[in-house]
């Protein structure tokens, strides 16, 4: 049975663009699943430690046949091909893949926590989802009503440019 996810790209190390681009071209590529919708690329403000470069964000859909802990085992070792170290909780890396939704499900294991805790919080998320699924039902709110509870610094510093 096919599942659709919805994962979050980001980056900023080591020129961020071309990493983001890639790791499109590489997800695009994951067995026994389909790219269906990708988002525009985005410049972001850092959500937490601020001493670190700007981030590229986007958001993608595809649907898989995958489980969902053999799909975050194709992110993470897409991840660790792009010199991924982890140092710093929420500080800067050459690529973070999260998966934001695993269809409807709930799913809360040591591994894996969908949907993301952070989604609805972070300006990167919310609003590359919004372009490419401007009708996206976020826990019973059009997420489109989010927007405004967004952090006005991000809004401000979120920048389309591919
Ligand atoms: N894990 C649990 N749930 C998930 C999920 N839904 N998707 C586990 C992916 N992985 C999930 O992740 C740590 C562990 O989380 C993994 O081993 C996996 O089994 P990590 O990617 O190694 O650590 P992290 O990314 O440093 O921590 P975390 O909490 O995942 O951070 P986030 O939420 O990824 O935030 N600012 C801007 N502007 N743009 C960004 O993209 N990203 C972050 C990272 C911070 N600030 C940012 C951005
Ligand atoms: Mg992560």
């Amino acid at each position: 049975m096919n599942t659709k996810v919805i994962i979050g790209i980001g980056a900023n190390l080591n020129n961020p663009l071309e990493q983001v681009k890639l790791a499109l071209t590489e997800i695009a590529q994951i067995k026994n699943s389909k790219l269906l919708k990708c988002s525009s690329l985005y410049e972001t403000k850092p959500v937490g430690p601020q001493d670190q470069p700007k981030f590229i964000n986007a958001v993608a859909i595809l649907e898989t046949s995958l489980t969902a802990l053999e799909f975050l085992d194709e992110l993470q070792a897409l991840e660790n091909s792009h010199l991924r170290k982890r140092i710093i909780h929420w500080g800067p890396r050459t690529l973070d893949l999260d998966i934001l939704f695993w269809g409807n499900e709930e799913i809360n294991n040591e591994r894996l926590i969908v949907p993301h805790k952070e989604f609805s919080n972070r300006v990167f998320t919310v609003l590359p989802l919004l372009e490419i699924e401007p009708n996206f039902i976020y826990k019973g709110t059009p997420l489109k009503n989010l927007v405004s509870t967004l952090p006005q610094d991000d809004l401000d510093a979120f920048v389309k440019i591919k």
